[in-house]
């Protein structure tokens, strides 16, 4: 399609949402400003650079598929990214994780980690335009074989690990300063039992201790904000994760942090959407996880579905989109792993457009009045709304590919510089 035809379908769909109150024109305006956090571990399968052993345990997640082309250096990410950030509209986040450092081939373990393996991380992003997050890498690690980390009943398991998570928020300062935007510490821990763990109440307990420990040293929060993720189950963490939900509200609370709801971690058929308008009662701000499971949390590159649409309809819809940092979190190994980012970041966007195009006055008066039909019936009306026009304009003016050209870069660079990848 051309720029005219596309800015003609703009024109006309630009006046059917205006018949409903919808100012589109407003609407891209907001969606411009969205910056959402990539996961850099899509690039390569969550390995990461460090020089250790890699028959450790994977911690509960799991990488399918063997697709070929993933990045095997910092240089090859660092390349991939910015060709799929290239592809994305808007300025965007890289979510780092401790194990993507640029160790140089030496033998650094991850409590010995300091800043200066991510300067070059931080150069590159100041290059790029992106400003980043960072996890602590608590799995994947032959002191996290037993299942257990910060809530082990060996001390000098949870020394190392309470060692490596205070050397991770330090460093999230660290860039947080350097890049002046807030750097985003997450901490998800692999803890828990295949089966019937009789003791939970004390790994609890350890796990707590552990995290009094952590979070007793603050930051300003212009540097660095934390968040801890919960889960209901891992492979291999079936029976027992120390870490829930109900553990990491308590925590989130009593020292005033983020929790990270991840779309993956909680039952299938409870709703994440509906959790938003819940825990920002009680919480300035949270940090989301998006992802797709299928049948379990399997990490699926992200599109959107009625998953993803209900959950930013909550967040706009409760005018919170200030208070929600948004990452991605997936790792699909059996995709060109460029396009999936892609496709993960552009649909998140799409789900974020989508609910900002509702008439939300409208459909308030009609919930106010007790006019439930027109409210029912409005919604289903949007569903056909020309939504695609506002998208292709959308990308049209953050000077991105439209439509459907993004796939055909995706597979020239494919060929181009990442056919010759073993
Ligand atoms: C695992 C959590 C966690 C990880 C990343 C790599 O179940 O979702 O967020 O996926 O940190
Ligand atoms: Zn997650």
């Amino acid at each position: 399609m051309d720029i005219s035809n596309i800015e003609r379908s703009y024109d006309s769909a630009r006046d059917k949402y205006h018949e409903f109150g919808v100012n589109t024109d407003k609407v891209i305006e907001i969606l411009g400003k969205v910056s959402i956090s990539m996961n850099c571990w899509n690039g390569d399968d969550v390995r990461g650079f460090e020089d250790i052993d890699d028959s450790a345990d994977e911690g509960g997640i799991k990488v399918t598929g063997n697709y070929p082309g993933r990045a095997r250096t910092i240089v090859e990410l660092q390349s991939d990214l910015s060709k799929a950030y290239s592809l994305i509209p808007g300025d965007h986040r890289l979510n780092l994780h401790a194990i993507y450092g640029d160790f140089g081939g030496d033998n650094i373990d991850r409590n010995n980690i300091t800043d200066n393996y991510y300067r070059g991380w931080i150069d590159w992003a100041k290059n790029e335009n992106l400003k980043l997050d960072f996890n602590a890498t608590c799995f994947a690690h032959p002191k996290a074989d037993s299942g257990y980390t910060l809530s082990s009943k060996d001390k000098n398991i949870r020394d190392f690990w309470i060692e490596h998570v205070k050397r991770c928020r330090e460093i999230s300062a660290f860039i947080g300063r350097e890049l002046k935007s807030p750097c985003i510490h997450n901490l998800w821990i692999p803890d828990g039992s295949k089966d019937i763990t009789i003791d939970r109440f004390r790994h609890r307990k350890l796990l707590k201790e552990s995290l009094d420990e952590i979070y007793s040293i603050s930051f300003a929060s212009q540097e660095m904000k934390d968040a801890v993720e919960s889960k209901l189950f891992g492979i291999g963490s079936e029976s027992f994760v120390a870490g829930s939900h109900e553990f990491y509200m308590g925590i989130a609370m009593n020292k005033k942090i983020m929790v990270c709801i991840d779309m993956g971690h909680y039952h299938p058929t409870e709703s994440t959407a509906d959790k938003i308008s819940s825990i920002l009662q009680f919480s300035d701000e949270l940090l989301l996880h998006v992802s797709r499971g299928v049948r379990w949390d399997s990490d699926h590159a992200v599109i959107l579905n009625d998953d993803l649409r209900n959950l930013f309809e909550e967040i706009v819809r409760g005018d919170l989109l200030k208070r929600v940092n948004i990452a991605l979190d997936f790792f699909d190994a059996s995709i060109n792993r460029i396009g999936g980012w892609v496709i993960s970041m552009r649909s998140t966007l799409k789900a974020v457009m989508s609910a900002l195009l509702e008439p939300g006055d409208r459909l308030r008066e009609y919930e106010d009045t007790g006019n439930f039909f027109a409210r029912l019936a409005l919604l289903e009306e949007l569903k056909t709304m020309p939504f695609g026009s506002v998208w292709d304009y959308f990308c049209l003016r953050m000077d991105v590919p439209t439509g459907n050209k993004w796939i055909s870069e995706v597979l020239e660079y494919e060929n181009e510089a990442i056919g010759n990848r073993s």
